[in-house]
């Protein structure tokens, strides 16, 4: 039985690589980071896995390295995910030491615990998409120059260079996922599609009539993350460790998700959106849009679902919870 370390498992792209591992029969060490907030709301992604005798929930902050050498000493996994990270690039810039922390030592901690630990343990590193920033070369892919324009992107820039230093300099088997936005609806709500689907599902249901959003003009690689995950795993499963682009080669802007999910809603746009420059940024990525040819070719990676498919899905979600939680409402006051 293999056994992997998961920074962030309760953030979406944990719980999906969780499912993932389990399901290949994997013993899972997830790490969350424990805040005054409710154990239960932390853990909501994860609800499912708490009582599997294969998933291990370890408190862990990746800013400690002494919690990641107890943790590889203990443990002393085949394969460790490094996806702990300050993930909001807007929050970046109202953050930018502790996003810094996060997002560059978190990884650098996490090597060099694997170098002096466990040097056989396979890395993989939650690079972005976002390092391309303001360069609209397109599609972007692996010889694509970064321009990264915020200090999410600078952080995780470092931290993707890093990487390739410990690999050709100790011979970790240390991989970069350069991964193009991916979403679904365990998605964390202040994230634009997200905050559209639940937005969409709350106006149809009468608990809210308004939407206030940034810049609609901007354009993304939009996949789903249960498709992302299998790509993560299927990196660290190669004979040689490298770098990969994970996108769906296809671009959509804000304004277009929005109109999907509005017209499958039957909502208008007009009645209930409303621009907010609260929401820009000191500095926009104006356009990703990704080639995941590599990753096709060399490792056979398909994503399953497309553009519709992903917002119908997130929509859909979003108006059983809020429909729940509605009826919940109802039922204690009656
Ligand atoms: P997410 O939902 O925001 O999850 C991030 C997780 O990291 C959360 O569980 C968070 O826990 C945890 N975390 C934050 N700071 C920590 C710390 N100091 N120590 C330990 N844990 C900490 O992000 P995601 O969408 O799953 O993304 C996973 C990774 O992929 C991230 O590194 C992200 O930057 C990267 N990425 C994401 C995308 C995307 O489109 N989703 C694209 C490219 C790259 P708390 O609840 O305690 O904050
Ligand atoms: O959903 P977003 O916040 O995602 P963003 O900035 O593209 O970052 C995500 O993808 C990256 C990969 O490319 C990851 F590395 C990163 O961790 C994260 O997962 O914003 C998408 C776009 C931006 O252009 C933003 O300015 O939507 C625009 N936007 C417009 N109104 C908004 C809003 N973004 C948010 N979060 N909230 C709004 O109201």
């Amino acid at each position: 039985m293999k056994t992997a370390i998961i920074t962030g498992v309760t953030g979406q792209d944990g719980s999906y690589l969780s499912d993932l591992l389990i399901d290949k029969g994997y013993k899972v060490i997830g790490t969350y980071r424990r805040t005054v907030s409710d154990f239960e709301n932390k853990c909501q992604n994860i609800t499912h896995l708490l009582d599997d005798g294969n998933f291990i929930l370890e408190e862990a902050d990746v800013t400690d390295s002494s919690s990641l050498y107890r943790l590889i000493s203990e443990y002393q996994p085949d394969e460790y995910y490094n996806l702990a990270a300050q993930s909001h690039v807007g929050t970046s810039f109202k953050t930018p030491v502790s996003t810094t922390e996060i997002n560059m030592m978190g990884c650098l901690y996490a090597l060099e615990a694997i170098r002096l630990q466990k040097p056989s343990c396979k890395f993989y590193q939650a690079s972005t998409s976002e390092m391309f920033g303001d360069n609209t070369q397109c599609p972007q892919g692996l010889d694509t120059h970064f321009s990264p324009v915020s200090p999410y992107a600078c952080a995780k820039l470092a931290a993707h260079h890093m990487v390739s230093t410990y690999r050709k300099s100790y011979g970790i088997y240390a991989c970069s996922g350069i991964l193009f936005n991916h979403e679904s609806p365990r998605r964390g709500e202040n994230f634009v599609t997200r905050k559209i689907t639940k937005a969409a599902a709350r106006i149809k249901l009468g608990l809210q009539d308004e939407l206030r959003l940034g810049n609609l003009s901007a354009q993304r690689d939009w996949g789903h993350a249960a498709d992302y995950v299998k790509g993560m795993w299927m990196m660290l499963q190669h004979e040689v460790a490298d770098d990969y682009v994970l996108a769906t080669g296809k671009t959509n802007s804000v304004q277009e998700f929005l109109e999907y999910v509005f017209d499958y809603a039957g909502l208008d746009i007009k009645d209930h959106v409303v621009i907010d420059p609260k929401f820009y940024r000191p500095c926009e990525v104006p356009k990703l849009w990704g080639d995941p040819s590599k990753m096709m070719k060399t490792l056979g990676w398909v994503p399953e679902y497309d553009f519709e498919e992903l917002a119908m899905e997130m929509y859909e979600q979003d108006l059983k919870k809020q429909y729940f939680k509605l009826n919940k409402t109802i039922d204690s006051n009656v």
